[in-house]
């Protein structure tokens, strides 16, 4: 005979069981789940909370979405939606909200019906962010009550609690990193503020704000009536406009729900941005497909119609999006991420969607800005011919690259062995500290570029692909690594998987280190992109006394060695500390043991997390504005302390 009240209860430890089991899996396999545990998974369970959020958004439910970073790096995330349901599930036998917190990939079980940011590039649900969590609080405000619930490590500590009448309705998330799990516990406001802000631009009339309450506090608040268009004349930033008014359109298609934004300038680069359910489509997909073939064949057909081109003239798809800022943003019920980074979309039907609305709004557009078109269209055949310049550039210097025999950089001190993965190239600031690297390396799989004076600034030369190749260092750089640039750069024939920047630590080294990055990201995006492109981090000081020595890296390190050597200060007991204010300051062993040695060195790899916000880094950084240069640096002065002003 079966005993029904024994029973009922063997099946809530059933569950129970099974909660604690997918909360352990995440605790001990983190990775698996958020990606990293250091800094960009740290961040990642904020927009895992915020994306809830902005579902309950996307559904119409909700018009303001708070974050907070408190004292301590715990963070708060509150919304004004319906409040997550807090009433008994039929068969878990618990409430919503704690089926939501406990078990992995609980959202898309309530509600199938709206678009989700879910299931992309983040989607691991709020569980997840529970699991890591030294402990998350949940306050709901639903059906005139107010209800909290409090987890620790995942596991609850008691039961979802009434609290009483209240007001209005939401969800409000407090949750503090757990420091067993994660190696980076510090919120960056920076990074925060650009998700956000870039969320608020994808959802338009959507307020986000985000508050930092630590050391003196600071608060931004996002909110685009315009939305995406508004974001169109953020991205452009100081570059002049080639027509005033944006070309803008919303479509509703059976397939895709479409929004897009564009807008030309007086620029050379290209900058679309294209989102499905909000999340960066960083390798493009059908959508983008779609958008490259209405754009290209709508201004021709319009050139065309008009007569504005000499008899055999066309535009190719790089012709018409010089100087072209774009952002797409494609709804779609489910879809389907593809490619290394699971960025890239793969529903097939996005691609015609997306195509016949842009071909019918972008006609439109043209039809009514007569001004506009013709400034386009000239600015289009004006890249065609710079275009069929610079394929003559490279092709002689392709040529006079064979004269030369098709050697490599008379600089380079390459390394022995040629297999890609195993090689290393360092680009050396000078020629003496280019000396030192030479015979501190191992020159089995390091080679060694010495850079001389000053990198040519990229930035204001954009389009101008031959006077780029015109200079020497670049051009070097370019032979050595091998892999060409721009749209014939080729992963393939890339000589070293690991390309490192090794600068001074002062003022003329970060701007060199810059000057390079911009190289790099305007002609060799993919090699920044595959992760073979890293800083080097040379220490700052020795610490000195008898026998030891000790390389610091930062200031606190520098002070943790004194006193690890019975020192207060500097001057302390024999202790002697050097300042390195330049590679050249140290000898060969020093810059092997320090900065190269792969057991012992950090390197910092670089990374394009968000390509809109580099391309403004880099305009604001390297542009013909001297203002927003001044302003970004002062505002980041906190971040050279360590440089020797
Ligand atoms: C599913 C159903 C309903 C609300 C939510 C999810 C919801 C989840 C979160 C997470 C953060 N904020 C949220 N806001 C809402 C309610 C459905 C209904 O009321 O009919």
């Amino acid at each position: 005979m079966v005993d029904k009240k024994k029973q009922k209860k063997e099946e809530y430890t059933a569950g129970q069981i099974q909660v604690l089991k997918g909360l352990e899996a995440v605790r001990k396999r983190p990775g698996m789940y958020i990606g990293t545990t250091s800094s960009r998974g740290l961040h990642h369970l904020v927009y895992e909370v915020v994306d809830n959020s902005i579902d309950e958004a996307m559904a119409g439910h909700c018009t303001h979405v708070k974050v907070i970073i408190h004292e301590g790096n715990s963070v708060t995330v509150e919304d004004n939606g319906r409040g997550v349901p807090v009433d008994i599930h039929p068969t878990e036998k618990v409430p919503g909200v704690e089926l939501a917190m406990t078990t992995l990939h609980a959202g898309g079980k309530f509600d199938k019906s709206t678009y989700k940011v879910s299931g992309g590039l983040h989607g691991v649900g709020v569980s997840v962010v529970n699991a890591l969590s030294e402990y998350l609080e949940v306050e709901i405000r639903r059906g005139g009550k107010k209800y909290h619930q409090r987890y620790e490590q995942g596991v609850k500590t008691k039961e979802l609690e009434d609290l009483g009448k209240a007001e209005g309705t939401g969800t409000l998330v407090t949750f503090k990193p757990d420091s067993e799990i994660m190696t980076d516990l510090e919120f960056s406001f920076e990074v925060l503020s650009n998700r956000l802000r870039e969320l608020a631009f994808l959802n338009k009339s959507l307020k986000i704000t985000l508050t930092d309450e630590r050391n003196g506090g600071a608060s931004e608040a996002y909110y685009y009536e315009g939305g995406i268009a508004e974001y169109v004349e953020f991205l452009r930033g100081s570059r002049e406009a080639l027509h005033d008014k944006i070309c803008y359109f919303e479509s509703s298609k059976p397939e895709a729900e479409i929004e897009l934004a564009l807008q030309y300038d007086q620029g050379f680069s290209e900058n679309t941005h294209t989102f499905v359910n909000n999340i960066n489509t960083h390798e493009g997909g059908m959508h983008l497909t779609g958008l490259k073939s209405a754009l290209t064949r709508t201004i021709n057909d319009y050139a065309r119609r008009n007569k504005i081109f000499k008899k055999d003239e066309s535009l190719s798809g790089e012709d018409v999006r010089e100087g072209l800022t774009c952002v797409l943003s494609v709804r779609v019920m489910e879809p389907q991420f593809e490619g290394q980074t699971k960025t890239k979309l793969g529903n097939s039907e996005v691609r015609g969607a997306v195509e016949a609305a842009v071909n019918e709004h972008l006609s439109i557009f043209l039809d009514e800005n007569p001004k506009a078109v013709k400034a386009i269209i000239d600015k289009s055949l004006q890249a065609a011919r710079a275009r069929e310049a610079a394929r003559k550039a490279r092709d002689l210097a392709r040529k006079k690259s064979a004269l030369e025999g098709g050697v490599l950089p008379g600089k380079l001190a390459d390394c022995s062995i040629s297999d890609p993965s195993l090689c290393e190239l360092y680009l050396v600031e000078g020629d003496s500290a280019g000396g030192s690297a030479k015979q501190g390396r191992d020159r089995g799989y390091q080679a060694i570029l010495p850079l001389k004076g000053k990198i040519l600034n990229v930035e204001r030369l954009q389009g101008r692909i031959d006077k780029v190749l015109s200079n020497i260092e670049i051009r070097a750089i370019i032979t050595a690594i091998g892999g060409g640039i721009g749209e014939e750069f080729d992963l393939e024939n890339v000589r070293y998987h690991k390309v490192v920047i090794m600068t001074d630590a002062d003022v003329d080294g970060a701007h060199i280190r810059t000057l390079l990055l911009t190289f790099f990201f305007r002609h060799m995006q993919e090699l920044i992109e595959a992760g073979h492109i890293y800083i080097a981090q040379p220490p700052l000081y020795r610490v000195h006394k008898g026998k030891s020595d000790y390389y610091a890296y930062s200031d606190e390190e520098r002070d943790e060695y004194v006193k690890r050597l019975g020192g207060k200060n500097g001057e302390s007991k024999g202790i002697n500390i050097q300042r390195y204010k330049g590679l050249g300051e140290m000898n060969p062993s020093q810059l092997w043991k320090t900065t190269m040695d792969p057991e012992a060195r950090t390197m910092q790899r670089v990374e394009i997390d968000q390509a809109a916000y580099t391309d403004k880094l880099f305009q604001r950084l390297m542009g013909d504005d001297v203002e927003p240069r001044r302003a970004f640096i002062e505002k980041n002065a906190k971040y050279v302390k360590n440089l020797d002003v």
